[in-house]
This record gives structure tokens, sequence and C-alpha cells, in this order.
């Protein structure tokens, strides 16, 4: 199972700034990435948060939850939250950072993430494909560390 974590002001996706995020609501993005995760063979569970201390709550209980990875936009926290990173760090399951836009071609504050270097990886600039690229890669690494594992 992989947990998908929106974080503060996703909840706006498909209502305003559409040339920067496109037209999709977080609601049917939330239907695709169920859809991606079946292709591959897992199950998907969305959800979002403008509260960085449940964004926080649930990295910490994701495991606990039966959840084996995250796939994590967290929103303009990226580039502020130590809070966020050292719950990452102290967790032991992998977690992928994900973005819409590419935010390294956006103002200088948003050049730099407190997460991306506690995080197993990043996707950004790719609109919502960024998510299925993020679940396709976290599933194929859930995989590989599954057969490691029996082997
Ligand atoms: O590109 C991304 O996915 C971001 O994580 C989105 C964050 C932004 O602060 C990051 O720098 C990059 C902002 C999410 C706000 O989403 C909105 C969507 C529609 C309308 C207004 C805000």
């Amino acid at each position: 199972m992989i947990l998908i974590l929106n974080g503060p002001n996703l909840n706006l996706l498909g209502t305003r700034e559409p040339e920067i995020y496109g037209t999709m609501t977080l609601e049917d993005l939330s239907g695709k990435c169920q859809i991606w995760g079946e292709d591959i063979g897992f199950n998907v569970t969305s959800r979002q948060s403008n509260s960085e201390g449940k964004l926080i709550d649930w990295i910490h209980q994701a495991q606990t939850d039966g959840f084996l990875g995250v796939v994590l936009n967290a929103g303009g926290l990226t580039h502020t939250s130590v809070a966020l990173r050292d719950a990452i760090a102290g967790v032991t399951i992998p977690i992928v950072e994900v973005h819409l836009s590419n935010i390294h071609s956006r103002e200088v504050f948003r050049h730099q993430s407190t997460i991306g270097g506690v995080c197993l990886g990043s996707i950004a600039g790719f609109g919502p494909t960024s998510y299925q690229a993020a679940i396709l890669c976290l599933g194929q690494y859930l995989n590989t560390s599954q057969e490691a594992a029996n082997n």
C-alpha cells in the first residue's frame, strides 16, 4: 500500500493558477493516483492537509497504518520545514518528494528543498504525471527491496 500526502493549499488545485498547476482537481488527481497504483499492483490512499503537524503525524504513523512507502507533495513547506524533514528522517519507509511544477525554474525561494536530502528521490515539473512517475519509481523500489529481502 502506498500513501500519497498532499500539503498546504493543494486542496485548491484546479480552481486557481491553472497556468502553473493545471486544471485537474485534487479529487481527480487522487483518483488517477489510485489507478496508476493499481496498474503496477499497489493500492493507493491519498490524503491532504493544510496543517504541518497533521502531515508529520501521518508520516510517523504511515508504517503502522500498513503503508510501504509515501509520495509527498509538501507544498510550500518543501522550502521551509525543518520539522517535516526531521519527521521524514525519523521513519524507515521510503518517501518520494513530488511537485507538479518545476520548482527550479520558478522563484529563487522555491529552488531549495528542505526535505529533498532525506527523501528517496524527487520528481518535479511534469504536472500530474509527476505523481504517476513517483508511484512507478516507488513501486519499483519496493518490489526490488522485497526481492532482495527474499534472497
Ligand atoms: O509544484 C508543486 O507541486 C508545489 O509543491 C506546489 C506548492 C508550491 O508552494 C511549491 O513551491 C511547489 C503550492 C501548492 C499550492 O497549490 C495551489 C494550487 C492551485 C491554486 C493555488 C495554490
